[in-house]
């Protein structure tokens, strides 16, 4: 039913026009489409076919920047509706989120920040490219119970084990738990990393914070 809808947006990524992605999305949530449902079905179609063409060499790094504008934009302009939709007064923890040092890839974390937000977390968003001992530091401060390391480059994932790593010298390791995500993190990696936690997508980030907190 809307897929003519979905295809123009995978479309407006593709052309990184900004302006058609930020109106698409808007008409999506004028239309009662569900946000998540737009950001899956439309926009992030359009830029996996931008990142592919990017890695076969059809496409260059300004037309992969345009994409990531055109994505952050119409991200943005779901939010709000997605935090409305999610809103809910049970709270089930504090989580420290960020996308590790070196790496500055933020669409895909802060889509997972909204959604645990709307879902009753306390998220203490870094932002990109922040530094562990950065992490460590907002964890102690806020007190946190979930750290949740973003990582879109096999060059950065490494990252996520630094601040494992520095949680356990520091022995907080029992008490924080941490959870990984990003396009190249794999279960064997999770494994191999003793992270605790998982996820593929923002929703499913949502069922492993929660299962974290023995509230799932
Ligand atoms: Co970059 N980039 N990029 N890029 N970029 C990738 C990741 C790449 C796979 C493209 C490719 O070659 N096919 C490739 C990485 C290869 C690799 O290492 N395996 C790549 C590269 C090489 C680079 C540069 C090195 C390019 C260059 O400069 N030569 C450079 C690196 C810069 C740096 O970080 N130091 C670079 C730069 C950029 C832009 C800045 C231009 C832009 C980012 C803009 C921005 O974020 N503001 C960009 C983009 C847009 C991409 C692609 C095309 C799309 C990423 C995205 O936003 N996806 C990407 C290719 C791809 O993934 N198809 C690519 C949409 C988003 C909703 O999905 O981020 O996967 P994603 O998040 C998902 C899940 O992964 C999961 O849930 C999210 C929601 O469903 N998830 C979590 C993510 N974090 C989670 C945390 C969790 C749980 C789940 O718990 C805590």
């Amino acid at each position: 039913m809307n897929d003519e809808l979905f295809q123009k947006m995978a479309q407006s990524i593709l052309d990184g026009d900004s302006d058609l992605s930020a109106a698409l999305a808007q008409q999506a949530i004028d239309a009662g489409v569900d946000p998540l449902e737009a950001i899956n079905q439309g926009f992030v179609k359009g830029i996996n076919t931008v990142g592919d063409s990017f890695s076969c060499g059809t496409a260059f790094l300004p037309e992969l920047v345009m994409a990531g504008e055109a994505m952050k934009t119409a991200v943005a302009v779901l939010e709000p509706e997605m935090k409305r939709l999610g809103s809910q007064r049970q709270m089930f923890g504090k989580v420290v989120l960020a996308t590790v040092q070196g790496d500055i890839h933020e669409i895909g974390k802060s889509l997972v920040g909204t959604i645990l937000a709307a879902s009753g977390f306390e998220v203490y968003d870094l932002g990109v490219d922040v530094a562990t001992s950065r992490i460590i530091e907002k964890v102690k401060e806020v007190d946190a119970d979930i750290v949740g390391l973003s990582a879109l480059l096999t060059t950065t994932m490494v990252k996520q084990k630094e601040v494992i790593d520095e949680l356990d010298k520091l022995g907080m390791r029992a008490k924080v738990k941490v959870m990984v995500g990003g396009a190249p993190v794999t279960r064997e990696w999770v494994q191999r990393i003793e992270a605790d936690g998982y996820s593929e997508d923002a929703i499913g980030a949502v069922a492993v914070a929660k299962q974290l907190m023995g509230a799932a």
